[in-house]
């Protein structure tokens, strides 16, 4: 495959990496994504359930959907494209992984730091006194949960409408912009702002390298767009 072993070649000779993950990465560990074949949302509407609205009128009803997907995760490993990603933050001088996950299989498979543009689903928020805390428990003991100070907790993630965590994208911008390399793997990139990572790498004159089962509406403006699993592809990329 010449145009793996061209990708392959350009990796190898960078030395500065940034990365953006999306649900199709976890794909391989059983995580369903959200949109797409065997989807998240072709069961449930977005706006019913991932906005501050939909917390705010029915705050039992949303975290018995992140209740259900925390069991689901906690059950899940991660894959060999997890894996390869910590392989290759060792390998290279500067490393940036920019996911857009929630479920944490990054920090199980051993990843440094990393930018959590969309939060963590074990993490929790009053959102009364803005505390925050980790929990791992499956189930849930109590839905809704509360915080000590008595207000009423939600998930530590980032819904629509809703800024991402604090200078983050700053962060992500930099990254993008000062890689030789820019992989995207796993994301539909219809969600803003991590989706305008991609043009914006590329405008910096990075070699964006694009792994997805599906074609994207960023296909076509990419480097390299390998159609495969990324738990296949992404280890014979290194
Ligand atoms: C495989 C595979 C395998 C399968 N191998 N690949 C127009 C322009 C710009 C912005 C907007 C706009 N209109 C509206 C907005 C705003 C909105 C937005 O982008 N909406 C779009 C839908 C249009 N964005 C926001 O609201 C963001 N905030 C914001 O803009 O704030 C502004 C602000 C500033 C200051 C003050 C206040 C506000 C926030 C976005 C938050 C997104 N949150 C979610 C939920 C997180 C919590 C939870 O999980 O419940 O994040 S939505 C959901 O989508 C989740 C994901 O991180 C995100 C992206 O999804 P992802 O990862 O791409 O997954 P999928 O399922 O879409 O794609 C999977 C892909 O994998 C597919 O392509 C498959 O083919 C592939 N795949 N198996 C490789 N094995
Ligand atoms: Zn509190």
């Amino acid at each position: 495959m010449v145009n793996l072993d061209q990708a392959r070649e350009r990796l190898a000779r960078a030395r500065s990496v940034a990365v953006l993950t999306g649900a199709g990465i976890s794909a391989e560990s059983g995580i369903p994504t959200f949109r797409g074949a065997g989807g998240l949302w072709n069961n449930f509407r977005a706006e019913d359930l991932a906005t501050p609205e939909a917390f705010a009128r029915d705050p039992r009803l949303v975290w018995e959907w992140y209740n259900w997907r925390r069991e689901l995760i906690a059950k899940a490993a991660p894959n060999p494209a997890h894996h390869a990603l910590v392989r290759l933050e060792t390998a290279k001088p500067h490393f940036t992984l920019i996911t857009q996950n929630i479920d944490g299989l990054h920090d199980l498979a051993g990843s440094g730091k990393m930018l959590k543009l969309h939060g963590d689903i074990w993490r929790l928020r009053c959102t009364e006194c803005g505390a925050q805390w980790p929990d791992r428990r499956t189930p849930l003991p109590k839905l809704p949960p509360h915080c000590g100070c008595g207000g009423l907790a939600r998930p530590g993630v980032v819904w629509f409408g809703e800024a991402l965590p604090d200078g983050m994208m700053k962060e992500a911008e930099h990254a993008a912009e000062s890689a030789e390399v820019f992989l995207v793997i796993g994301t539909s990139a219809v969600v803003y702002p991590a989706a305008g990572l991609v043009p914006f790498a590329k405008q910096s004159g990075a070699i964006v390298i694009e792994i997805n089962t599906e074609t994207t509406s960023f296909s076509p403006i990419v480097d390299f767009s390998f159609q495969s699993p990324a738990g296949e592809l992404l280890p014979k990329l290194l």
